[in-house]
């Protein structure tokens, strides 16, 4: 429905389909001093994953280097970056966390 003021000569066309958000993925990544139970609890506390599947994404990072812990919008994940570093700091640990758009 046209709009009532604005310049005459255009106007602004409605679409009723929302546009879903782009996703996020949170990675882990390996390194040689984290404590795989470290890793394992991160991932049951932050990434509400069960014992099971955290460890299973615990030795996939270990052994191939990355994972995916989980994926969001772009806040959410920048969060979980945030909060899982921190806490990984405060616990004196290098564990590296990153969020990259998926394609
Ligand atoms: N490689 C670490 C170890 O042998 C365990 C580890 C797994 C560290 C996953 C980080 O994202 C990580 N203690």
């Amino acid at each position: 429905q046209p709009q009532i003021g604005g310049d005459p000569r255009t106007q602004t066309l409605e679409r009723t389909e929302t546009q879903r958000p782009r996703l996020w993925r949170v990675l882990l990544l390996n390194d040689d001093y984290t404590p795989m139970d470290f890793v394992v609890m991160v991932l049951e506390r932050y990434f509400r994953k069960s014992e099971q599947d955290a460890e299973l994404i615990m030795l996939a990072v270990h052994h191939k280097g990355q994972g995916v812990a989980g994926v969001y919008t772009r806040d959410v994940a920048e969060t979980k970056v945030a909060q899982v570093t921190a806490h990984a700091q405060q616990e004196g640990h290098p564990l590296r966390v990153v969020a990259e758009p998926e394609p």
